[in-house]
């Protein structure tokens, strides 16, 4: 299938839905018949990334890293989904800008920190309101929340299958499917 290749950047707070969003949404663009890769802490913390932490600098150079290889899969011609939290606006600027102005579409994966901290699936949270994780990300550490993201999903009220209605009529409004 022919069809405009392009990086849907997830990005939110742990908890906040973009590893089953993007899961769910790559599921549906395969049924379809596009070609996707989805890059998530799974296959990118482990390897490639394995040697970055959690601090500032790590996080910076753990999105820099991400978002080349993203440019390369959209040259490759893929539909690119990552999930991470990319906490820092000019970190998810900065791969806005390796790419076509049209082939990066920041998906903002809205939940408060409230329902995050109550999914808590992992037990993160409650281990950095403990003191056991130092610098998590809204707890010690900052998210900035995208400004004017293309897309902007609410999982506090969405569910999964609407969050993924909504990101597949955002690609067929503009031509990308
Ligand atoms: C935030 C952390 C931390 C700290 C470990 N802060 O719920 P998870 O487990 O699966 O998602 C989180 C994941 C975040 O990695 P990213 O690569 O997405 O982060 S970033 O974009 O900021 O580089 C969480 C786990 O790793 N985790 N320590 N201190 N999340």
């Amino acid at each position: 299938k022919q069809h405009k290749s392009a990086i849907l950047w997830f990005t939110g707070l742990s908890g906040s839905g973009k590893s089953t969003i993007s899961t769910a949404l790559e599921k549906e663009l395969y049924i379809q018949g596009f070609h996707t890769y989805r890059l998530d802490g799974d296959n990118v913390r482990h390897g490639l990334n394995r040697n970055l932490g959690f601090s500032p600098e790590d996080r910076t150079e753990n999105i820099r890293r991400i978002g080349e290889v993203s440019k390369l899969m959209v040259d490759a011609g893929l539909f690119t989904l990552t999930a991470f939290i990319s906490p820092y606006r000019e970190d998810r600027s900065l791969v806005r800008d390796l790419v076509d102005a049209d082939e990066f579409i920041e998906i903002y994966v809205k939940a408060s920190l409230e329902t995050c901290e109550t999914r808590d699936p992992k037990g993160l949270y409650k281990k950095a309101r403990l003191g056991e994780i130092k610098g998590f990300t809204g707890i010690d550490a900052p998210y900035e929340e995208p400004i004017v993201p293309e897309i902007t999903l609410d999982t506090n009220i969405l569910s999964i299958d609407e969050s993924i209605e909504m990101i597949v009529e955002f690609l067929k409004e503009k031509g990308y499917l």
